[in-house]
């Protein structure tokens, strides 16, 4: 296509042609026109891999191309070998969770107001996502953004605080967010590190405590994780933010899942089951 864009075709077998443009949707259209006009029409159930060496390659290719993370990625690639070799699949459980690789998994910020949840979604971003403010109800319709925590993308919603809501606006988004964290493959229960007026959820599977801002210190010994916490962070000095993506990591995809040896059936839809 002189002047609009430089495509390359490629003829894997007699009788197919690849032909890969960069251009839009526009220039893909405009060829099929040209291509039908021309009397090659489109082949119906050409194989949209044709390089590949047989189906499991080629599903995986466009999964592929989908997929962001590292661990969606390595563990990808290894399909084909493994269903070539002939082990057996991998139980339905973890299948579940490995499913989590390739769609992101739900993740909310909740709380009390103005104790660093908006500070915290940026931290692990590495860029500004949310607005924060040294004052409660700045946070109103949830902020979403996807974050890629120890290899694994999530969707990470920051939530507004769940004080009593001063005005109609900031009611109408926790109820929202309400339905958000019934939604959500895991909840975080964010709480100021030396707080000790609010009650944190029961430990769960869904919900992980965390003690926030930690760097101002609390209690008789700072530095300590207050009992009731299953991690501990600052934004502000990044403390406990690696461990805390792991800790999420794991919580939503578990190192049994990642590493069991079986083979995996990525392109069968899986049933939503609970967490690990
Ligand atoms: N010392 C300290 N202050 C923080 C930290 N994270 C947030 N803050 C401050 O706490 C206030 C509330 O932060 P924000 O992220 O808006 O809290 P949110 O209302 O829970 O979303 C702001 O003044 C932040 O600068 C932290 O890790 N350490
Ligand atoms: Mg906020």
């Amino acid at each position: 296509m002189p002047g609009v864009d430089t495509l390359l075709v490629i003829r894997p077998a007699d009788d197919l042609l690849l032909v890969t443009p960069h251009g839009g949707v526009g220039v893909c259209r405009a060829l099929g026109r040209a291509l039908r006009d021309a009397g090659l029409p489109r082949r119906e159930g050409a194989p949209y891999w044709p390089e590949a060496a047989g189906e499991v390659e080629a599903r995986m290719l466009s999964t592929l191309a989908s997929v962001r993370g590292h661990r969606a990625v390595r563990l990808l690639l290894d399909q084909p070998a493994r269903w070539a070799s002939g082990l057996p699949p991998v139980p339905q459980a973890v299948a579940a969770e490995l499913a989590r690789l390739l769609r992101p998994p739900l993740v909310v910020a909740t709380g009390p107001a103005n104790v660093g949840k908006s500070s915290l979604a940026n931290a692990l971003a590495s860029r500004p996502v949310a607005r924060v403010a040294d004052r409660p109800g700045v946070t109103r319709d949830a902020v979403a953004v996807d974050l890629e925590l120890d290899g694994l993308v999530v969707r990470w919603l920051d939530a507004p605080g769940v004080d009593r809501a001063e005005d109609a606006v900031l009611a109408q988004a926790q109820a929202l967010a309400a339905i958000a964290i019934e939604a959500a493959d895991l909840v975080l229960w964010c709480q100021d590190a030396w707080d000790v007026s609010q009650r944190p959820p029961d430990p769960s599977s869904r919900w992980l405590r965390l003690a926030m801002r930690a760097d101002r210190g609390f209690g008789p010994s700072p530095g300590v994780m207050p009992a009731w916490a299953d991690a501990m962070v600052s934004a502000h000095t990044g403390l406990g933010l690696a461990e805390l993506a792991s800790q999420i990591r794991r919580r939503l995809v578990g190192d049994a899942a990642l590493s069991h040896p079986g083979a995996w059936a990525f392109w069968e839809p899986t049933p939503p089951s609970d967490p690990p």
